[in-house]
């Protein structure tokens, strides 16, 4: 008898029944902590909001999924004939710690790690099985292809939380999320995670600067998570409220009760945890994208890392500190305008004003804005940087 012809690679055989449980094991043996199956349908609701949000002006310029969320929104722009995704969550590493020291500046849980690159990874092992079948599989995560969050609460991973990330029941929102798109026509999870929040309003009441402006809802023109990412000169306002961070927020999450229990490594060091502020502000440019080029940075400049070391310098530096008092008079002369900006708000912050007049005839109008907010400052036992600041151009 001759052999049954193959399968035509144009004509995959109707996935098993039990192909979702084989992927989900397969995911979760790569390091998922959840997997879950939603339909590739596009997400028309999650379309609307963001289009509202970006109408109100909420997204504060971001481009992200804000720039054209009409693709975002629907997995068959991102592969022809879309029927199904598998959603995954990975936990994210986030032991509670200390206060940052002086001069230390902090950086957020998800972006310590590569924690994108091992999601990815293991997202690609239930790709690999897929395409094994000769279904059609692409791995999305982060990338502003699809809205990672909606794919995950579709797929029955999670709840929306007032802070607007993801809570998995009884876990919590550390996790990072993606997706494995494919054409594969697969059974989705049945049940919706109900609302876990209740009547609880930690993270809403927690922010330091009210950016969750309604359950869900992040006006990112205040979140800092945003801000530190964004181009150009951090709002004034928002400074003080920087404290320690360089890169990142988690606040509305670490004051979320859900999943506290779970929460690993409590009381461990984390050496990704925060870095010296003066290592930022003396590295070079190169090693400072080798270090840090996987975070998002605007235009991919450094000097946007410089700006947000400068005002953690000014919130948290002790200017006894050998080496500090040098920094700050590097970065008041510094050559970008911006920077220097930056560099005569940290200094009067940090109780340097001494240091200042020399900048009386800066050529930089937000230069001297900030030399003049410097000598009429509140802030508590600020000298005034004195008859020094002059108004006059050169
Ligand atoms: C743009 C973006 C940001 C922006 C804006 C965030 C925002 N809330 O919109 C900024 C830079 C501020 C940001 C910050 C953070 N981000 Co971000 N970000 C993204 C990105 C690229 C797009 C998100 C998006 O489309 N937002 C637009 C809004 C409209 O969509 P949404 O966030 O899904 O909001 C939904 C809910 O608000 C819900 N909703 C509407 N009305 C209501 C009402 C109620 C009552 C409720 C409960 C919900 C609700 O509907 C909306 C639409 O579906 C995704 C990656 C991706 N490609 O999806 C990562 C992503 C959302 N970010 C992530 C993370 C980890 C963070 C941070 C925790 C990082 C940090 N530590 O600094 C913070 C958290 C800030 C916060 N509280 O949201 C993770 C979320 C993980 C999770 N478990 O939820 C994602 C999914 C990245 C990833 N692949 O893992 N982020
Ligand atoms: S990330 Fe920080 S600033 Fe943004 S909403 Fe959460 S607590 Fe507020
Ligand atoms: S802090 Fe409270 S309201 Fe906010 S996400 Fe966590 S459980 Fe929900």
């Amino acid at each position: 008898m001759p052999d049954p012809a193959p399968a035509s690679l144009d004509e995959p055989t109707a996935p098993a029944a039990d192909l979702v449980a084989e992927l989900t094991e397969l995911g979760l043996s790569a390091g998922l902590d959840a997997v879950g199956v939603a339909s590739a349908d596009p997400f028309t609701g999650t379309r609307a909001e963001i289009e509202r949000r970006r109408d109100l002006g909420l997204h504060g310029g971001m481009q992200f999924t804000f720039r054209n969320p009409e693709r975002s929104t629907d997995p068959s722009r991102t592969l022809a004939g879309a029927r199904s995704l598998v959603v995954g969550a990975m936990r994210i590493a986030a032991p509670r710690l200390a206060d940052v020291g002086a001069g230390r500046a902090r950086i957020a849980a998800y972006a310590r790690h590569d924690h994108y690159a091992d999601l990815r990874r293991a997202l690609g092992v239930m790709a690999d099985r897929l395409v094994s079948d000769s279904w059609k599989a692409r791995v999305v995560a982060d990338d502003n292809s699809l809205v990672d969050r909606a794919a995950a609460v579709r797929a029955g991973i999670g709840w929306y939380g007032r802070n607007g990330n993801v809570l998995l029941p009884g876990r919590g929102s550390w996790f990072v999320l993606g997706s494995v798109v494919t054409d594969a026509p697969l059974p989705p999870t049945d049940e919706a995670v109900p609302d876990g929040c209740g009547t609880c309003r930690r993270c809403i009441e927690h922010c330091p600067t009210d950016a969750i402006i309604e359950s869900g809802v992040i006006d990112a023109r205040r979140c800092l998570a945003w801000l530190v990412q964004a181009p150009g000169s951090i709002p004034v306002e928002f400074r003080r409220p920087m404290g320690g961070r360089i890169y990142g927020c988690d606040d509305c999450q670490e004051v979320c009760p859900v999943g506290r229990t779970e929460r690993v490594g409590d009381g461990t060091v984390d050496p990704a945890a925060d870095i010296e502020a003066a290592e930022v502000l003396t590295a070079s440019d190169e090693d400072l994208l080798a270090r840090f080029g996987r975070w998002y940075i605007a235009e991919r400049d450094p000097r946007y890392l410089r700006r947000n070391a400068l005002v953690v310098l000014g919130n948290t530096a002790d200017h006894t500190t050998p080496g500090v008092v040098d920094l700050f008079d590097r970065y008041l002369r510094h050559p970008d305008p911006m920077l220097r900006a930056h560099a005569v708000w940290a200094a009067a912050e940090a109780g340097l004003d001494d240091l200042l007049p020399a900048l009386g005839h800066d050529p930089d109008p937000e230069v001297r804005d900030e030399l003049r907010r410097a000598v009429g400052s509140t802030r508590p036992g600020h000298a005034a940087a004195g008859g020094a600041v002059s108004e006059a151009t050169p």
